[in-house]
């Protein structure tokens, strides 16, 4: 069972906030952690992805974007990230996390900013991991976070949590705006350019974070800094969602292997990697 969570205090929600997130498919909430809550959580958030990172355990990687495809000669996509590249090497497990880092992971806080933005009643842990970008490495491929999740739900989003103040030359977020509207696209990083208006996150200060839906298509620029972007990604869905195979599902197979083990489709996306964050019991 886990501890309740010490970072509960609630952050308010505005609807207009929950309307540009359902317009836009992303969004920037500022100062949803205190100077305080940083000083104790983010050093131990990233000693734990240094810590994870150096001892090597992985799982199958996600391929971003049509691996098989022609190469972009679009300077844009170059600077987002290559076809084929890939994503989510680490496996970040609950199991082996730190007291602290599984605190923070199951804010019920984070839950509820979650749970009130996609408009359901409840949340559940789908997975998390740190995204250290080393000096001069390259940004992420466009993607949808859902083409590679085995739910049956739309409701479904990333907290992208920086854990320093971010610059547009520090490996910055950018979206497609709207572009959830679409649903699953068959290779995110084909979608015409001048489909979509591509927005970036802007500067972020430690203590602010993006917030994405699954459908979003997103990456992220170059870190063309001489420091390690430093940001920890935190994803939830409704309570109540079921397994489901779908479009890519030979990419799947690495969720259920690893957040939905000993599940198939058709059951309750509800393993026990998948506690609910909020609402929270008692
Ligand atoms: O951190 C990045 O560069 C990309 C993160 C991302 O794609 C995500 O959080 O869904």
């Amino acid at each position: 069972m886990l501890e309740v969570s010490k970072l509960r205090e609630s952050y308010a929600i505005t609807n207009t906030q929950i309307e540009e997130l359902e317009r836009r498919g992303f969004l920037i909430l500022r100062q949803v952690f205190s100077a305080e809550e940083r000083g104790k959580y983010f050093p131990i958030l990233r000693d734990y992805v240094i810590n994870v990172q150096a001892a090597g355990k992985t799982q199958d990687a996600v391929p971003f974007g049509n691996p098989a495809g022609p190469p972009s000669s679009d300077a844009s996509a170059v600077a987002i990230g290559a076809a084929g590249e890939r994503a989510g090497k680490t496996a970040f497990n609950l199991e082996d996390a730190p007291p602290d880092v599984v605190d923070f992971i199951t804010s019920s806080r984070l839950g509820e900013i979650a749970a009130r933005l996609l408009a359901v009643e409840g949340v559940r842990l789908m997975h998390f991991s740190g995204l250290f970008k080393p000096p001069g490495s390259p940004g992420t491929p466009l993607h949808q976070d859902l083409s590679y999740l085995p739910l049956d739900t739309d409701r479904e989003l990333t907290a992208w949590i920086p854990l320093m103040d971010i610059t547009a030359d520090k490996g910055a977020l950018i979206f497609a705006e709207g572009s959830h509207q679409l649903g699953e696209v068959d290779d995110p990083m084909s979608v015409p350019r001048d489909k979509f208006s591509f927005k970036q996150t802007g500067a972020m200060h430690a203590g602010d974070i993006s917030l994405h839906l699954g459908w979003t298509i997103h990456g992220s620029l170059k870190n063309a800094t001489s420091h390690v972007r430093e940001a920890f990604g935190i994803s939830y869905y409704a309570d109540g969602a079921r397994i489901q195979l779908h479009g890519k599902a030979r990419f799947m197979k690495t969720l259920l292997d690893s957040s939905f083990a000993g599940l198939s489709p058709g059951d309750l996306a509800a393993g026990p990697k998948n506690p609910v964050i909020f609402p929270v019991a008692g």
